[in-house]
């Protein structure tokens, strides 16, 4: 299996967050992705490849352009302003009761002008921090996804089925169109999810515009890749949080199909009940599976993951690739997140292989991309578990 990654995402590393009333070292800190990539190293069935550039266009096809503007500013705007350079973090956040009586433009514009205000406006939490490389590590997650998702389509063509692995941080399944929040910045599942949609059909337009420039005339016709030209992705979102800014961002989306299983009730608190399932076009193609954190065991985290991926509807949405957020913070271990009853590694083992066997995964392409995780010594190991279980 292909392994994409990067030493750029090493670099963002804020000193601090503040979670439940205390101030403690960042958690999604380089030293996870140092842990999973030894692990990779170490094993032959993986080979590892840097990503490729795919500019800011894949990513501004999720996320809105003053959001990304955002994020690759602040920590500059911040410090220019004289305000501390190792805390780059809200004071304040904008709620519907301080803002619903103002037309969104207005109370936007007013919080645009200082850079306590931007950050406030674009993030939803204290873990989102800043230091002088958080874009870098931002930009290049989002492109190890890119990467990996295009080498997928490479592979997909030749081989029966086919695998790939995103090693990236900072994660993304919290991030929404507009608004950064539990250590994730551009939600990275759903940049790829579009860019995988319909990758051939804008590369060819792109050459027919190329070619209208050139006033060339003869062009090769886009590949047609179903009945709506438009490929059809299920994410399996398995970290022990709810990813409410994948959820948002597809919940009017027929195209794409959302499935969680979270620890609940937990954070992102505000979001991930069963009753959230859509809305108009995208009504019916959203799950989310709340498990108890006290009483789920292997078992039963096991039979709720089986059962989703086998549900009658979701093998009929007929999905052409599987993308697979891949969190580890479900292991009972684990400080951020953990299930006090998932304490077989064989339970990874089998979380790889459901999805390579189930009715809705089988003989269909996966994309596997890292999401959260913070028990740092064992991650090498849980997310091996799941890619060769998967391979297995
Ligand atoms: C990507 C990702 O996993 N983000 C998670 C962000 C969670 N931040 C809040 C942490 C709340 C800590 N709860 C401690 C509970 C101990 N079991
Ligand atoms: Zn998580």
């Amino acid at each position: 299996m292909e392994v994409v990654y990067s030493d750029d995402c090493l670099l963002h590393s804020p000193p601090k967050e503040l979670t439940r009333g205390e101030w403690k070292t960042y958690t999604e800190s380089p030293s996870r992705l140092v842990s999973i990539k030894q692990f990779i190293d170490k094993n032959t069935e993986f080979k590892v490849v840097s990503p490729d550039d795919y500019t800011l266009a894949p990513i501004l096809a999720v996320h809105k352009r003053e959001y990304v503007d955002f994020l690759s500013t602040i920590y500059k705007d911040w410090v220019d302003a004289g305000l501390p350079k190792d805390t780059v973090v809200s004071e304040i956040f904008g709620h519907c009761s301080m803002v619903g009586h103002l037309e969104p433009e207005e109370w936007k514009k007013k919080a645009l002008e200082t850079p306590s205000g931007r950050i406030g406006l674009y993030s939803f939490d204290l873990s989102v921090s800043f230091d002088k490389d958080t874009w870098l590590s931002t930009y290049t997650s989002a492109q190890i996804v890119l990467s990996a998702a295009h080498r997928l389509l490479q592979q997909s063509q030749t081989a029966k089925t086919s695998s790939i692995y995103a090693l990236c941080r900072p994660p993304g399944h919290h991030a929404a169109h507009d608004v950064a929040g539990g250590y994730c910045f551009i939600n990275n599942v759903a940049v790829a999810a579009k860019f995988l949609q319909d990758y051939e059909v804008r590369e060819m337009e792109a050459l027919a515009r190329l070619s209208k420039v050139k006033k060339e005339q003869t062009l090769p016709k886009p590949a047609v890749l179903n009945k709506n030209n438009k490929r059809r992705i299920l994410i399996v979102d398995v970290d022990y949080h709810h990813g409410n800014g994948t959820q948002a961002i597809f919940y009017d989306d027929p195209s794409v199909f959302y499935i969680s299983l979270h620890g609940s009730p937990d954070y992102p608190y505000f979001t991930g009940s069963g009753t959230e399932t859509g809305s108009g076009d995208g009504a019916g193609y959203n799950l989310n599976i709340p498990l108890d954190p006290i009483t789920t065991t292997d078992a039963i985290y096991l039979d709720h993951l089986e059962k989703a991926l086998n549900k009658p509807e979701i093998v009929e949405f007929k999905a052409d690739i599987v993308i697979c957020s891949l969190g580890l913070d479900t292991w009972h271990e684990d400080p951020v997140g953990g299930i006090k009853g998932l304490v077989d590694p064989l339970t990874y083992t089998k979380i790889g292989k459901l999805l390579k066997t189930s009715a809705s995964c089988a003989n269909i392409p996966v994309l596997f991309v890292q999401e959260g995780g913070y028990t740092i010594e064992r991650l090498g190991e849980l997310a091996g578990k799941v890619l060769l279980g998967y391979l297995s």
